[in-house]
């Protein structure tokens, strides 16, 4: 049943009225980072991040945004390279410092979809805002600092061993829960070998859209293992049958994919598509977007993470700002620097503290520095924009 549209929520309000800063001028670089071991899902394999970056300088200040799309379409639609075309072409021939970011998003919308385009811009002007300010980005978004829960993400392993191996260090390193990908023919035995190792760990999975509507009865298989979701079991085009899966399931169903922005959302709970909700800060447009969406779940008791897309240390401290914002309420895809890369962008890394949660940048803008050296030794490529 539709209820009604959600009100603006007053810190989006607030931050929608604040005008954009002027800048000096704005580069697109392009950075291809190796993965310490490839990341593999139902739909592919990677094995390095490439990233397409902001850079934003005003009156000396630097700020970054990253674009979460890949350099392929097979997690989404949008790639880098339509990601640099939609910001160079489109996007930043709208933007003019003194807008407010409500009347630059009002214009943003005018062009369809391409929601990484549009938050890579958001968030490089957001961080400008931040650090001119000199307050941390989660301030900005008017959230108090404050520890965030940690999850790991583990992609599918050649064998079962090597998934158990996995998830011990991932106990043993305590995050706070586990979500491992699943595809078709590697699934419930696998999930029932993990859950018969750990009987207590907070575990999840997803499968990318790797599923049928005909694979309930097969799903269903999964209510045995105590998981919290089953995330994206059905195409990210799909948002109605998964209201059918779900009342075929006891486990709850968490959409990624299929979210685009709040419609999205609210469409998917209303139908009863989904008891969680995914929140990908580049994948819904920003985070302006994406504070609609956790606003708009918590009344709803619809439980909201962020997501990640193995972003460099910029697009990872970006989640964990966005992270102290209420109404997320789950742990996310938010872990350790030192999972992803060897070397990273930034200083610091992103680090777990013993009780596994992991502490808010306290600098200005999203807190951490991009090191000169490494953005030159993982660029392929680079355009000045404005
Ligand atoms: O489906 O959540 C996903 C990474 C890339 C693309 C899609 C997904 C993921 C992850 C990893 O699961 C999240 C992370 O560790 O950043
Ligand atoms: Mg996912």
């Amino acid at each position: 049943m539709s209820g009604p549209f959600p009100v603006e929520d007053p810190a989006v309000a607030r931050l929608s009225a604040r005008p954009v800063d002027p800048f000096d001028r704005i580069d697109a670089i392009t950075v291809r980072l190796p993965f310490v071991s490839p990341f593999g899902t139902s739909v592919h394999t990677w094995t390095c991040k490439e990233a397409l970056l902001l850079r934003v300088e005003s009156d000396g200040v630097v700020a970054w945004g990253e674009c979460v799309a890949d350099p392929d379409p097979y997690y989404a639609s949008e790639t880098t390279t339509t990601a640099l075309h939609l910001v160079r072409d489109f996007l930043l021939p709208a933007v003019e410092p003194g807008l407010t970011f409500g009347e630059v998003e009002a214009r943003f919308r005018r062009v369809r979809g391409n929601g990484m385009a549009k938050a890579a811009v958001e968030n490089a002007l957001l961080d400008l805002a931040a650090k001119r300010e000199g307050v941390p980005l989660h301030a900005l978004l008017g959230a108090e600092a404050r520890p965030v829960p940690s999850g790991i993400s583990i992609g599918l392993q050649d064998t079962v061993d090597a998934l158990l191996a996995a998830v011990e260090e991932a106990v043993e390193r305590g995050y706070h829960r586990v979500k491992m990908k699943i595809m078709r023919g590697r699934d419930v035995d696998v999930v029932r070998a993990v859950r018969e190792r750990f009987p207590d760990v907070r575990l999840m999975v997803d499968a990318n859209g790797d599923y049928a509507p005909g694979d309930a009865r097969h799903l269903a298989a999964l209510d045995a293992f105590d998981l919290m979701m089953i995330e994206q079991p059905l195409s990210y085009s799909d948002i109605v049958r998964h209201a059918d899966l779900a009342r075929e399931l006891a486990t709850p169903l968490c959409l990624d994919e299929s979210i685009h922005d709040l419609a999205d959302a609210l469409a998917a709970v209303d139908i009863g598509a989904c008891r969680i909700v995914n929140v990908k800060q580049g994948r819904v447009g920003g985070l302006l977007e994406s504070m609609r969406i956790a606003a708009a779940c918590a009344p709803r008791g619809i439980g909201v993470w962020s997501g990640g897309m193995d972003e460099t240390g910029i697009g990872r401290a970006v989640n964990i700002h966005l992270q102290t914002v209420p109404g997320f309420t789950l742990p996310g895809d938010t872990s350790e620097t030192s999972r992803y890369f060897h070397e990273d962008l930034v200083e610091p890394p992103v680090v777990l503290r013993p009780d596994g949660f992991i502490d808010v940048p306290a600098g200005p803008g999203i807190g951490v520095t991009v090191v000169p050296e490494r953005l030159e030794k993982y660029g392929v490529g680079a355009v000045r924009l404005r």
